[in-house]
């Protein structure tokens, strides 16, 4: 049997936390072995807010070590930055000249964010036609994200149809959005009813970063907003977020049942015992990332080595379908 095709991206927006974790990253470095697998730091997509330029190089690299130190390995994944494969920017202008303005201005994200900004730029609204390029470039059947990212991955279906449809059945792959059952959505641990965000991350209290000190952790988990009762168990209802935010960053920390987590916050005295037990899971999940990660990030020849090898491996896939999208679309191929 044929493995299945993964392709997946993350900005390098700023510090990665634990939502980008257990919503994306981890799930990642599990189907590591199973699956042939594209993992990309979207330089470019980085820029369609503005981004201070040596601050963008510097979270690039650093988000390749994390990745790496998450438990990427280069020899069961191609792990590269975008702007180093020079076919997604063109795939993007040759897509977005097949889709139409509507599909794009009915994206949640670009609401949400053009929301924010004083003034909207182009690329923000261009984002989905980028993302979709990345992915149908390799042929990618599946993308593991988190839900934020779902309607963007529905979006890149329509285009690959879309361009199929104009030029050759079954020329892209219609991939699939593959969502985590736990994790897909981690909320801000000041503000339940939000997602924990990079753009955020510099709040105090709003996210656990991956890099942060275990003094750190701990005062983030212990100020997290919950609500004024003491039981502790999964729960739907509005006013419990805060405590089912928690609860599901424990279970999928653990990788143990709803009601073994339930279980082992039976004879907890309060919401203080669940906040320390989860604090303590995580410190012990991120010391051996960080170990890893300051290590990589003192070897900056052996980082450019392997991001060298991956950029190499993505054009080898990447170029040729690009060329035959443009022979399709009718330009012309220099000699
Ligand atoms: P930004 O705030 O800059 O938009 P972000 O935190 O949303 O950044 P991205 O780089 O956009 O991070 O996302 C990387 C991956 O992490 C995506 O698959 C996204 O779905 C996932 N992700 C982001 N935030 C969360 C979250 N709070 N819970 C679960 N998954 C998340
Ligand atoms: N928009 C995504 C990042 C991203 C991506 C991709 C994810 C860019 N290209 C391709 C999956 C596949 C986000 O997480 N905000």
């Amino acid at each position: 049997m044929t493995k299945p095709i993964v392709f997946s991206g993350i900005q390098p927006t700023g510090n990665i936390h634990l939502g980008n974790y257990l919503g994306a990253v981890k799930n990642w470095v599990a189907g590591q072995a199973q699956k042939i697998n594209y993992f990309c730091v979207v330089d470019l997509h980085g820029l369609t807010v503005p981004q201070d330029p040596n601050d963008l190089r510097f979270q690039t690299r650093s988000l390749a070590a994390m990745l790496l130190a998450c438990g990427l390995d280069p020899n069961q994944c191609t792990l590269f930055i975008q702007s180093h494969v020079t076919a997604h920017a063109e795939a993007s202008w040759l897509l977005n000249c097949i889709t139409p303005l509507g599909w794009l201005q009915r994206m949640t994200q670009f609401k949400d964010k053009s929301a924010k900004q004083e003034s909207v730029l182009t690329g923000l609204l261009d984002y989905p036609v980028l993302m979709a390029g990345d992915i149908i470039l390799y042929d990618a059947n599946e993308v593991p994200v988190g839900d934020d990212q779902k309607q963007h991955v529905e979006l890149a279906r329509d285009i690959a149809q879309r361009f199929n449809s104009l030029y050759e059945e079954e020329f892209f792959i219609i991939p699939e959005p593959v969502i985590p059952e736990i994790g897909a959505r981690v909320m801000g641990l000041d503000d339940p009813t939000a997602k924990m965000s990079k753009s955020s991350a510099h709040i105090r209290g709003h996210a656990i970063r991956l890099l942060d000190e275990p003094k750190e952790i701990e005062r983030s988990f212990k100020r997290a907003v919950t609500d004024s009762g003491n039981e502790i168990q999964f729960s739907d209802a509005p006013e419990k977020a805060g405590v089912n935010n928690l609860l599901g960053i424990y279970k999928a920390l653990t990788g143990k049942s709803k009601a073994e987590c339930e279980a082992d916050f039976a004879q907890a005295r309060g919401y203080g015992d669940l906040k320390k037990r989860v604090a303590e899971v995580t410190i012990e999940t991120l010391a051996p990332i960080q170990n890893r990660y300051h290590r990589l990030m003192d070897d900056p020849t052996e980082l450019d080595r392997l991001l060298a090898q991956g950029a190499e491996q993505a054009r080898a896939i990447a170029t040729p379908k690009l060329d035959r999208m443009k022979e399709m679309m009718g330009l012309v191929l220099p000699n």
